[in-house]
């Protein structure tokens, strides 16, 4: 079919664009979205960034259409593909319902209608929107992904991270590009990741950011922008990223805000400009697009489904994204399969220190550590 490339990371593409139709969509109802923000509890939240962690429906319906685009088209990869969520959410009435996505616009709607208490217009809404196919040609993207690509199936995972920045979906600020192009907080800073790695090394090999929030026009409608990359051996340097970005400008380096003084202060007394941004992903586009030269952070507050598909783009640029502190060494971070074990086995404990350039990376873990 024309404008539907029949590879892994075109069909994460597509999805991801379903995905972001979806997150604009319950965003710009108000009602959706007042009925079905969700505290996590337990293991499930990440309690060393936030006292509190939400996720909504949003969150739930787009790992599950992520994962039954990917498992329609690659069924070996069925089990492989992970999500931030587990797939429940709790519906008006204090009912766990497990968000299912269906074969068809009714079997979906079906599940839908339970989680939103038979609210039938809303759950038609969205149900017609998980199951909304996108075109190449419909995107807001560089260059159209290959058709096919060179992984072997049976050693790949897929970690999703369908809301990242769900604080800032919540919230629905707008704020300001910055100076250097690009947001510290707000809307533009919320993405869907889809990271794909192998299984046995735990090496990133292919990557791809939806970014739902890019743009507003005069209506106030939002439209997105979406990116990919392969960094497995044989297509490394194959994606839609800018290659060449101007290195005439101040050296910034982005972290989170809540990233210790200790650590901004000697950043900036070895010259760099420090800024913070919201979102793990989002903070990970930076580096990729070239807007920073780096993005820092010491605490164990991200986690696979943060950082793997950044993390592609990165090495198909020619850089990284390692572990920050000691006792870790200067090694680039690794992906595993999800298993039984909580959520904290897939946290980057060590931090990260990512950059398109490797001198910067083992400059700032020097820094760092010595
Ligand atoms: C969060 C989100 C936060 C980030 C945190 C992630 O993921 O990206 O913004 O903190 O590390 O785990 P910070 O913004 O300080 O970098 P989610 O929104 O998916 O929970
Ligand atoms: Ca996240």
């Amino acid at each position: 079919m024309p404008g539907v490339p029949q590879s892994l990371v075109g069909c994460a593409l597509l999805a991801s664009e379903t995905a972001a139709d979806i997150a604009r969509r319950c965003r710009s109802d108000t009602r959706l979205l007042s009925l079905l923000v969700q505290e996590k509890c337990g293991d499930d939240a990440n309690h060393s960034r936030f006292a509190r962690d939400f996720k909504t429906l949003a969150d739930v319906l787009v790992q599950c259409v992520v994962a039954k685009r990917i498992g329609q088209q690659f069924p070996e990869l069925n089990d492989s593909v992970y999500g931030e969520e587990n797939d429940t959410i709790q519906n008006n009435v204090g009912r766990d319902v497990t968000i299912r996505v269906g074969d068809t616009v009714d079997e979906t709607l079906e599940c839908l209608c339970e989680a939103l208490d038979n609210d039938l217009e809303s759950a038609r809404s969205l149900a017609e929107a998980a199951h909304r196919q996108f075109t190449v040609d419909q995107l807001n993207v560089d260059l159209v992904p290959p058709d096919s690509e060179v992984l072997d199936l049976t050693k790949v995972g897929i970690w999703i991270d369908p809301i990242d920045s769900t604080n800032e979906y919540i919230s629905g600020n707008v704020e300001a590009e910055n100076e250097f192009g690009f947001h510290s907080s707000g809307l533009h800073c919320v993405t869907i990741n889809i990271g794909v790695f192998d299984k046995e090394t735990g090496k990133p090999l292919a990557g791809v950011i939806n970014q739902p929030f890019y743009m507003r026009d005069a209506d106030k409608r939002w439209s997105g922008r979406c990116y990919w990359a392969l960094c497995n051996q044989q297509q490394k340097g194959l994606h839609s990223l800018p290659t060449f970005v101007n290195e005439n400008k101040p050296d910034v380096i982005v972290t989170s805000s809540s990233e210790c003084e200790a650590v901004t202060t000697s950043l900036r007394q070895s010259g760099y400009t420090v800024l913070t941004a919201a979102g793990a992903g989002y903070k990970l586009l930076c580096v990729a697009l070239g807007a920073v030269r780096a993005y820092v952070l010491t605490k164990d507050s991200t986690f696979a489904w943060d950082t793997c598909a950044a993390h592609a783009m990165i090495v198909s640029l020619g850089g990284n994204a390692c572990h920050c502190v000691r006792p870790a060494g200067l090694e680039p971070l690794t992906y595993s399969p999800k298993t039984l074990s909580g959520n904290r086995t897939y946290c980057n404990a060590a931090g990260i220190i990512a950059s398109r350039h490797p001198q910067t990376v083992q400059k700032v873990h020097a820094l760092i550590n010595d």
